[in-house]
């Protein structure tokens, strides 16, 4: 049986996660933490151990590790893209030291580190269609930036001290238990609350942008998959390109119609976001993923769509 720390459990993906995590291997085994309390986060934080643990501080990380006897880590704490950009030194220091405080704390006690990474690690210069696993990696964002280092730094413990490490390049996530935390891709969220509150949508991302999506059930399943992947299979480790669909806001928006058909879309594009997003993949190529550990999503557009609107629809009582 394992025993899970999550860093970052407050977050878009851990908060799903880890209850995720704490069903498959029992509350007492799934400890979470994050830098402060949230509320609307009552049943994560009750259902089993919460720490506050800041990852740029490493004793405590170190502290919390030792005192749970953890033996996995699955490292979700970060700053996203468009928070990167407006605060590059704090993603900077989160980003960075904190993967490197959880390495080196996997290293002494020896964990094995779960950590995503993201498309963000692809820059202009990467073939922006299907976008092969092993590519060129310059990005021009601090969060990729902090992205590709980390993937470097998760590769170099496994070779050089042998520490179990993997990760996925997540595309952007999509869910409605947690808003997410300041990302490029978040648009594709906003999309379905407005569609439901408001029947219209004004993107900050412009018409044809495409990128690579993922629903969150997918997401999860990709995490407890190759954590739970065999390691003689596995040829990458750090990280592994991973995708559900490719669209951009006219498509989401079309898919949206087909359950509310007044729904409008315009566009009031943001600059900033913008350039990230012209910067990544149109599409991602994830044969790797399929063949070393079987990754295989379940949701498209319109099933997402589906579920999406049902799920959020219910959850604003609307
Ligand atoms: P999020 O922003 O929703 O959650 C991250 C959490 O980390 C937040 O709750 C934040 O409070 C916490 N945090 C920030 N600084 C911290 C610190 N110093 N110490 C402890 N906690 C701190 O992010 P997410 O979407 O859940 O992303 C989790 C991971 O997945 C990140 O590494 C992110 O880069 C990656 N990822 C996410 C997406 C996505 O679309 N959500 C896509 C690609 C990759
Ligand atoms: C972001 O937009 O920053 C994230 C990501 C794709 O890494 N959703």
């Amino acid at each position: 049986m394992k025993k899970i720390l999550v860093t970052g459990a407050l977050g878009q993906i851990g908060s799903e996660l880890t209850m995720g995590l704490r069903e498959q291997y029992g509350n007492a085994n799934v400890i979470a933490s994050s830098r402060r309390t949230k509320e609307g986060h009552e049943e994560l934080m009750e259902s089993g151990i919460f720490e506050i643990v800041d990852v740029a501080d490493g004793e405590k990380l170190s502290e919390v590790v030792k005192k749970h006897r953890i033996d996995t880590i699955v490292h979700l704490a970060a700053i996203l893209s468009a928070v990167g950009e407006e605060r590059p030194n704090q993603a900077w220091n989160v980003n960075m030291n904190g993967l490197y405080n959880v390495l080196e704390i996997a290293r002494e006690e020896d964990c094995a580190v779960f950590t995503p990474s993201s498309i963000a690690v692809f820059g202009d210069s990467t073939p922006p269609d299907n976008t092969p696993q092993d590519t060129i990696q310059r990005p021009n964002t601090m969060y990729g930036v902090t992205k590709v280092a980390g993937e470097l730094l998760c590769d170099y413990y496994y070779h050089r001290f042998g520490v179990d490490t993997r990760g996925v390049r997540f595309p952007g996530l999509i869910s409605y238990k947690t808003l997410p935390g300041g990302g490029t891709t978040d648009y594709a969220v906003h999309i379905y609350y407005d569609a439901l509150k408001h029947k219209r949508y004004t993107s900050f991302i412009g018409k044809g942008t495409k990128m690579d999506m993922m629903y969150m059930p997918d997401a999860l399943d990709a995490i407890v998959q190759l954590l739970d992947a065999d390691p003689s299979r596995l040829i990458h480790r750090n990280a592994f390109n991973v995708t559900a669909m490719s669209f951009d806001p006219e498509e989401i928006a079309a898919s949206i119609r087909k359950k509310i058909p007044e729904f409008e879309l315009d566009y009031d594009v943001d600059p900033v976001r913008q350039a990230i997003a012209n910067s990544w993949p149109n599409s991602m190529d994830d044969t790797a993923a399929r063949e070393e550990w079987d990754w295989n999503p379940k949701y498209d557009l319109d099933a997402m769509t589906e579920d999406m609107l049902a799920k959020l629809g219910e959850k604003l009582g609307l």
